[in-house]
């Protein structure tokens, strides 16, 4: 529905538990999320594929215009075919295509074109963006921002699935116009980023990497009076 909105009184979301106690608990949340590649094959309810799909819809986006589509995969056949392309375009770039610095970097943390979990994860989403607005309803087909759009987007997803107890991984497999042809997506509809979801193996293991301090990432220009609010 892309007619004018009323403007309506807004609601805000106050936490039960008080700001400070509900953002220190999502902090621990989201600061144990972590890249999974050993997924477990155990099934994900799909009503829970649902909900992080609906809370990805829920990003703010350029001018509203909701950029993105989320292409759920769950099929056995679906994610091997998206499994076996994936790896030939992984084997070119391990074995040409990425530059040493690359590889070094990746190195540590022991990725390699091998994906099993494109076929073990019960759930794949593949992030579209879309480069114009499809709605018939559109005054017109204009898209803004469309990268800084899905990308919220699928960080909220992300979140989502980690709240969730789900793991997740960013794959990015490149290129991948692949995703398109198989999935059958029209032209204007770009992937973006391939999210293989579902329940950590067992025996999976992570790298033992650090997240930059705080005092790293922030910088803070103090309000001149010592009142930070
Ligand atoms: N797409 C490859 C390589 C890769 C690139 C980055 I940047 C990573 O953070 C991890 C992997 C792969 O998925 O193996």
């Amino acid at each position: 529905m892309t007619a004018t909105p009323e403007f309506i009184p807004h609601q805000p979301h106050m936490p039960p538990g008080g700001s400070l106690e509900t953002a220190e608990a999502y902090r621990r949340v989201m600061a144990a999320r972590r890249s999974v590649r050993q997924f477990s094959t155990r099934p994900v309810d799909f009503r829970l594929i649902e909900s992080i799909i609906a809370a990805a819809g829920a990003s703010p986006s350029g001018a509203n215009k909701q950029p993105w589509r989320f292409v759920v995969v769950g099929d056995a056949d679906t994610k091997r075919k998206i499994r076996l392309a994936a790896e030939e375009e992984e084997r070119a770039f391990y074995e040409r295509r990425a530059p040493n610095a690359w590889l070094e970097d990746l190195q540590p943390l022991r990725t390699g074109p091998e994906k099993p979990f494109l076929e073990d994860a019960p759930w794949l989403i593949a992030v579209f963006k879309l480069m114009k607005d499809d709605r018939a309803d559109s005054p017109n087909d204009g898209v803004y921002f469309v990268n800084e759009s899905v990308g919220m987007a699928t960080g909220m997803l992300l979140a989502a699935a980690q709240h969730a107890g789900l793991a997740t991984l960013t794959h990015t497999p490149s290129p991948m116009k692949f995703l398109t042809d198989l999935l059958g997506r029209p032209d204007y509809e770009r992937p973006y980023v391939l999210i293989p979801v579902g329940w950590a193996a067992d025996d999976c293991e992570v790298p033992n990497i650090e997240r930059k301090p705080l005092d790293e990432i922030m910088t803070v220009y103090q309000p001149d009076d010592g009142d930070s609010g």
